[in-house]
């Protein structure tokens, strides 16, 4: 079993990014599990095709790609993501698109496929504070995650794929005030579990929990 993990470099003035600190101190097999780390940049269309090119070369099973979320203060395992790009800020080579479709041939939106509600019970039952999230938002995550899903459609067809959202780590927090932050070492122990549930679920059907919160 191979899986592919992706981090995104920092962006809108954060000098570091959790993602890929996180995906970099996680080992190149666990159990049976060979993994594949990569960095991308936090820029829309070159982000996809570099995710592209490591599809090609590793040829994993699942590709599970990882970003912060900023105020967040669970990890979130996306459901979703949609055909479109809307930038709230300019990505790291200053690109700002403004509803500008991914792909023209691509479906309005993708449902993730990893065991989505697995994750998050597997999460929870390790003290991980997890949920389920319904927006990806319109950056560069729901970016990577729409193309993923989308080459995991219309290429690879055996590729499992989806998103995981995690919070900023504490050293980003020390002058935001009131901001919610997660461990680094509780956001690797996070993906580890992320990676083995992955696996087991492979081509299997996800539990049946409710994934539905108020807001
Ligand atoms: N988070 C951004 C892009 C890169 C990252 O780590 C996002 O949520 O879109």
């Amino acid at each position: 079993m191979r899986i592919l993990i992706t981090g995104f470099d920092s962006f809108g003035g954060e000098n570091i990014n959790p993602s890929n600190l996180a995906i970099n101190k996680l080992p190149n097999k666990l159990k049976n599990i060979e993994i594949k780390k990569v960095t991308l940049p936090t820029v829309f269309k070159e982000s996809s095709a570099i995710l592209e090119e490591n599809i090609y070369s590793f040829n994993p099973h699942i590709v599970i790609c990882v970003g912060q979320a900023g105020g967040r203060d669970k990890i979130t395992v996306e459901r979703v993501a949609i055909n479109i790009d809307d930038a709230r800020i300019a990505d790291n080579k200053n690109n700002s698109p403004i509803d500008e479709p991914i792909r023209k041939d691509g479906e309005t939106a993708y449902f993730s496929t990893l065991p989505i509600k697995a994750l998050v019970a597997e999460l929870t039952k390790n003290n991980i504070p997890a949920a389920i999230s319904n927006t990806a938002g319109t950056f560069v995550c729901n970016h990577i995650m729409y193309e993923t899903l989308y080459l995991s459609k219309t290429k690879f067809n055996n590729i499992s794929a989806g998103f995981i959202h995690i919070p900023y780590i504490r050293e980003q927090v020390k002058n935001k005030p009131n901001t919610p932050f997660m461990e680094l070492e509780m956001i690797i122990d996070a993906l580890k579990i992320i990676i083995e549930t992955s696996a087991e679920f492979y081509q299997r059907n996800d539990i049946k929990i409710t994934g539905g919160y108020e807001h």
